[in-house]
């Protein structure tokens, strides 16, 4: 056993203040913890503070995605959209920060470059990038799913002399594309809801295409005050649906298979959640992540609605996926996509045919075309998942360095503890649904199930708390076999990690539904922390 005489600066350092590291601040200093926090940004909002691309918005409705611990705060807060914009969610966020005073548990414009544990003292020394460092007993990494950028080596980047801009890293002041020649790379997410939005401003818009995705419309508009004050008077409800269910969300279970409804059944089904919009549609039916044929009904359906919208055939041939079922890739989501390519100053370049070959000055040179841009706007993606916690270099006991430990894929106990690593939690973290729940209520489940595991450490006079190896194993396996009963090991996704060279290939999410895994923390935690070793 560890000895743990030695007195930290602090109970718990938190890494990142974004929807999880500022619920994790309030969560923790309401018990009376003392904690430090570390945000790379200036500001609190995490993903929100950085990715301030135009366009950027939630694809989770915002009634659902924000915070449920604060009944007051539910019926203060009025959203202006359904599904909110980048400005107003960080705006919640600061308003959050401000109102429970957690700005001041914060060092911001602090990046954390290492932790590391002392065996002998049993603490965690946590360091920035200045090279300042604290003790603290826990480390909460709350340092986010998507926030470690992926930044490809596209040929001749280096040379173009124009603006590049990152989506995920966008300029405080925005930009404006007015009278510009504007080129995208990148069609996921982040894309195209870019590409929808600057295709309006700008006076040219070239996308880079390598792989077409499927997007959903989400049929976004203002909020409505009927709708909104019967979701305040039934707050509770919703949250404790949401609790329940599947993905995090308000929403029920599907009705039916696709495969077990008639042909007539099926297509006004597909029209009334088509009509829904957003991940909704996804609830259709039950078996669109079980069965090809299923899933091939809704693909068929969106393939149609591309033919609608998209006038030239040629154009709509490009950008219907052909290499991926529906939903097994994170579907992006947007209302006026597909309409950008009718517009005649945006034009989508097949770069899986003629690949970039290289960039000189302003001018973007494919091996078929060339193009001259003013800026060029990189939505590349992110090294998920596991990608913000591997960027710094956490020791555990032993010097046991955590890039070597998960060098052939990441091993976790519920995506909660890590064995080889005592005292350090993950929020949201690999091997926890994560990315396929609806995150605010992902991270209040993660914040609180460690908030009650220190209060228990603490009452009970525990001051070390270890995943055993063999939990962790059978844990990760277990995440891995669930995956394998589905079609998402039917893409290469992020999901997957094979946006990155060299990334070993592995599911990194918990798809056996959020309230099955959320049962499943609470026993644990019921049962005095089976498959942790606490002493
Ligand atoms: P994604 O979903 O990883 O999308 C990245 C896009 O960038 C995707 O279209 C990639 O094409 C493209 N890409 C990446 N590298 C290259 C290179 N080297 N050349 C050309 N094209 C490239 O990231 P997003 O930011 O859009 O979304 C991430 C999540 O954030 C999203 O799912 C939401 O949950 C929020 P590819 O498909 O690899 O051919």
């Amino acid at each position: 056993m560890a000895a743990t005489n030695r007195h930290p600066d602090c109970d718990v350092a938190i890494i990142g203040a974004g929807f999880a590291g500022l619920y994790a601040a309030y969560k923790l200093t309401t018990l009376g913890f003392s904690v430090a926090g570390f945000e790379k940004g200036n500001d609190v909002g995490g993903v929100w503070y950085w990715n301030r691309y135009p366009g950027a918005r939630c694809d989770c409705e915002s009634y659902y995605y924000s915070y449920s611990f604060s009944p007051e705060l539910e019926q203060d807060w009025n959203w202006s959209l359904r599904y909110s914009e980048q400005p107003e969610i960080l705006r919640y966020l600061g308003h959050v920060a401000d109102r429970f005073d957690l700005r001041r548990h914060f060092r911001f414009g602090t990046a954390v470059t290492a932790a590391t544990f002392d065996d002998a003292s049993g603490l965690w020394t946590v360091e920035d990038a200045s090279g300042a460092r604290i003790t603290a007993r826990f480390v909460v990494s709350a340092a986010g799913c998507l926030s470690q950028i992926q930044r490809p080596a596209i040929p001749g980047l280096d040379d173009f002399t124009g603006e590049v801009l990152y989506t995920a890293a966008w300029p405080q002041e925005g930009r404006d594309f007015t009278g510009k020649r504007v080129g995208v790379i990148g069609t996921g997410a982040s894309g195209v809801q870019a590409i929808s939005r600057i295709a309006r401003q700008a006076k040219e818009l070239v996308v880079f295409q390598r792989t077409a995705n499927w997007v959903i419309p989400v049929w976004n508009a203002p909020t409505n005050a009927q709708f909104d004050a019967w979701v305040k008077a039934n707050y509770r409800d919703i949250r404790a649906k949401c609790f329940t269910s599947s993905g995090g969300t308000p929403f029920d279970p599907p009705r039916a298979a696709a495969l077990a409804v008639s042909d007539a059944e099926r297509r006004a089904t597909l029209e009334e959640f088509w009509g829904m919009g957003g991940i909704k549609f996804f609830s259709a039916f039950s078996d669109v992540f079980a069965s090809v044929e299923a899933n091939e009904v809704m693909c068929e359906f969106v393939r149609a609605y591309i033919r609608s919208i998209v006038k030239d055939p040629r154009t709509a041939a490009l950008l219907t996926p052909n290499d991926h079922p529906i939903g097994t890739k994170r579907p992006p989501m947007d209302d006026a996509y597909y309409e950008s390519f009718n517009l005649p100053h945006v034009k989508l370049v097949d770069i899986r045919s003629h690949p970039i070959a290289g960039m000189s000055g302003h001018t973007v040179t494919t091996t078929a075309e060339r193009f001259e841009l003013d800026a060029l706007v990189l939505a590349t993606g992110f090294d998920a998942i596991t990608g913000a916690l591997l960027a710094i270099d956490v020791k555990g006991p032993g010097g046991r360095s955590l890039r070597d430990e998960w060098a052939k894929g990441a091993g976790t106990y519920l995506g909660l503890g890590i064995a080889g690593f005592p005292n350090l939690f993950t929020v949201t973290g690999p091997l926890s649904p994560s990315v396929l729940a609806n995150m605010p209520v992902a991270v209040e489940q993660h914040v609180d199930w460690i908030a009650r595991c220190l209060a228990t450490m603490r009452e009970r006079g525990f001051g070390r708390i270890e995943a055993q190896r063999d939990a962790q194993s059978e844990w990760t396996a277990h995440v891995a076999q669930v995956a394998d009963h589905t079609l998402y090991p039917r893409s290469n996704s992020w999901y997957f990690g094979s946006n990155i060279p060299g990334k070993p290939r592995q599911f990194g999410v918990y798809v056996g539904g959020f309230s099955n895994y959320r049962e499943r923390c609470e026993s644990v935690a019921q049962d005095g922390y089976t498959g942790f070793s606490l002493s």
